[in-house]
């Protein structure tokens, strides 16, 4: 049934109706209308513990949103082998070829916060949770196979880009200041300010890991590799017409488009393929293979089949099931492992500290984030912690008392490994900043396209301040100086005339 009509299912799913409404104690309440006075006009009682419990319980509903990614819709399904890459990989979800492995997937847009409208220009958040038979698998990934920044302690600065602290008002100054500053961000920002910038809700785009990540098949052999998700549905975007539209008169579009295509039973499928390289590969590329602003050409790295994630069940509560979910790239299974990508190196920690924050110590026991198979720790106690606690069991390593063991197909998949190099802050700041920039400019883009972005950028950068105009077109001209001279003639005509 469609998001509409979600309150008649409800009416309809009840036999006998709901039965009798009951405080938070379970014990059942005569009256949730009135409050409990002295005569008809007050004063009310202190003794009112039903208003207590109704007041109290909705002064602590919200948490705290997501400090990005705030705003998204999730949904429940199942990803299938359709290719064996055992070859690779020795994660049990790959095993067999049909197998099926329970998924959620949460989208979002990125800068703007949780009541803000989905069909802005920004990238959009892919993020897929994996119940596998060895614990949760995470892939949080972004609908562009590439960032704005390859050194991690960039993205505070990055994000807070997006709103100036003293007005909370959208900044353009602060924006192309920071990535002109930063122009290892060109490359994503060429793509953000293209037609995919804004993508028609989130059926119709593809979704990447972006970052490499490591496989280990069952002999312990590595490669490196990247992650696609292909919209089976095909891409389609919004233009500025419709988006605008949108951002007034449905700022949930993107919500309500992935719902109702689920309740109509129109499931959103994504064919999941890899890209591999070798370490020799690795060893001899041209380019960094572990720096994130830039793509592995296909030509080079061709996409294999693996798989395909098929979304066929709506959230039966968004809050339950959606705002409380949490994705971690530190969530990895055996058979996969983190690359030396600094960014990808950078997120292991943040986003459990962040939810341990936002949703509380035992976040992981919540029921959309509990893994499906049993865990077995020496963790105890915090607050909500929810399940057995480890009843009886021994809660000290090691023991004689038949405590859980470290598995040794783990440590046999767990390989050692060479490391080496000078320990020191490297900046990364001018690295090969345009050549991949350049290859979308020319090659990937045809002419109107072309013209929308510049157009786009256009439009954003003329709220910026005069000097960073200028700092804007140069970072631009090096990526083609007819792209720099495109943004200029499309600043100038936007200019109010002189006086
Ligand atoms: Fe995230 N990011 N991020 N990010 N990210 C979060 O974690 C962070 C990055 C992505 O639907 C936060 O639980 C750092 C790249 C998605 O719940 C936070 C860095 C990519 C989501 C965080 C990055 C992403 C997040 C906020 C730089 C694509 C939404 C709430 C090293 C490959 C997940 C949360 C969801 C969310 C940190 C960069 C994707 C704060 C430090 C690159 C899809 O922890």
């Amino acid at each position: 049934m469609s998001a509409q009509c979600q309150l008649r299912e409800f009416k309809d799913q009840q036999k006998d109706g709901a039965g009798v409404a009951t405080l938070s104690s379970g014990a059942p309440v005569g009256d949730v209308s009135t409050v409990l006075t002295v005569g008809k006009c007050g004063p009310m009682l202190f003794q009112d513990v039903t208003y207590f419990d109704e007041v109290a319980s909705f002064d602590r509903e919200r948490i705290p949103e997501r400090v990005v990614h705030a705003k998204g819709a999730g949904a429940f399904g199942y990803f299938q082998v359709t290719h064996d890459i055992t070859k690779y990989c020795a994660a049990k979800l790959f095993d067999t070829v049909g197998k099926r492995t329970p998924i959620a997937v949460r989208f979002s847009t990125v800068a703007r916060e949780s009541g803000s409208s989905d069909t802005v220009r920004d990238l959009r958040g892919f993020a897929v949770k994996f119940y596998t038979d060895d614990g949760n698998w995470d892939i949080v990934g972004n609908n562009s196979p590439i960032f704005f920044i390859r050194d991690p302690i960039l993205f505070p600065p990055l994000m807070h880009t997006r709103r100036n602290p003293q007005t909370h008002l959208k900044d353009a100054s602060a924006f192309w200041d920071f990535n002109t500053l930063r122009p290892e961000t060109t490359h994503q920002l060429l793509h953000m300010f293209g037609d995919r910038g804004i993508p028609n809700g989130y059926r119709f785009m593809h979704g990447y890991g972006s970052h490499t990540f490591k496989l280990v098949n069952c002999k312990g052999e590595p490669v490196y590799c990247k992650f696609h998700y292909k919209s089976a549905q095909g891409i389609q975007n919004l233009d500025i017409e419709n988006s605008n539209y949108l951002q007034h008169y449905d700022t949930d579009y993107a919500i309500r488009d992935l719902y109702d295509a689920i309740a109509r039973k129109d499931y959103p499928i994504y064919n999941m393929s890899i890209q591999v390289m070798t370490f020799e590969e690795a060893e001899k590329c041209k380019f960094n293979p572990f720096d994130l602003t830039k793509v592995w050409p296909q030509g080079m790295f061709p996409l294999i089949p693996v798989g395909r994630l098929v979304l066929d069940r709506n959230p039966t509560n968004y809050f339950a099931e959606v705002e409380q979910m949490a994705f971690s790239p530190a969530n990895m299974v055996p058979g996969i492992e983190p690359s030396p990508d600094k960014m990808l190196q950078g997120r292991l920690f943040s986003y459990g500290d962040t939810q341990r924050h936002r949703l509380g110590a035992n976040f992981m026991q919540i029921p959309v984030n509990a893994p499906k198979v049993c865990v077995k720790n020496y963790q105890r106690d915090g607050p909500m912690r929810v399940n057995d606690n480890g009843g009886g069991a021994p809660n000290y390593y090691p023991n004689t008392y038949s405590g859980p063991e470290p598995s040794q197909r783990v440590r046999d998949l767990q390989q050692p490994y060479k490391v080496t190099g000078d320990v020191h802050r490297y900046d990364t700041g001018d690295e090969d900043n345009f050549s991949q920039a350049a290859v979308f400019w020319n090659r990937v883009l045809d002419e109107p396209a072309r013209k929308r972005v510049v157009t786009n950028i256009a439009n954003h950068v003329i709220n910026a301040e005069e000097f960073i105009q200028e700092r804007t077109i140069n970072m631009f001209a090096q990526v083609s100086p007819d792209l720099g001279e495109q943004l200029r003639e499309a600043i100038k005509l936007r200019k109010p005339a002189k006086m």
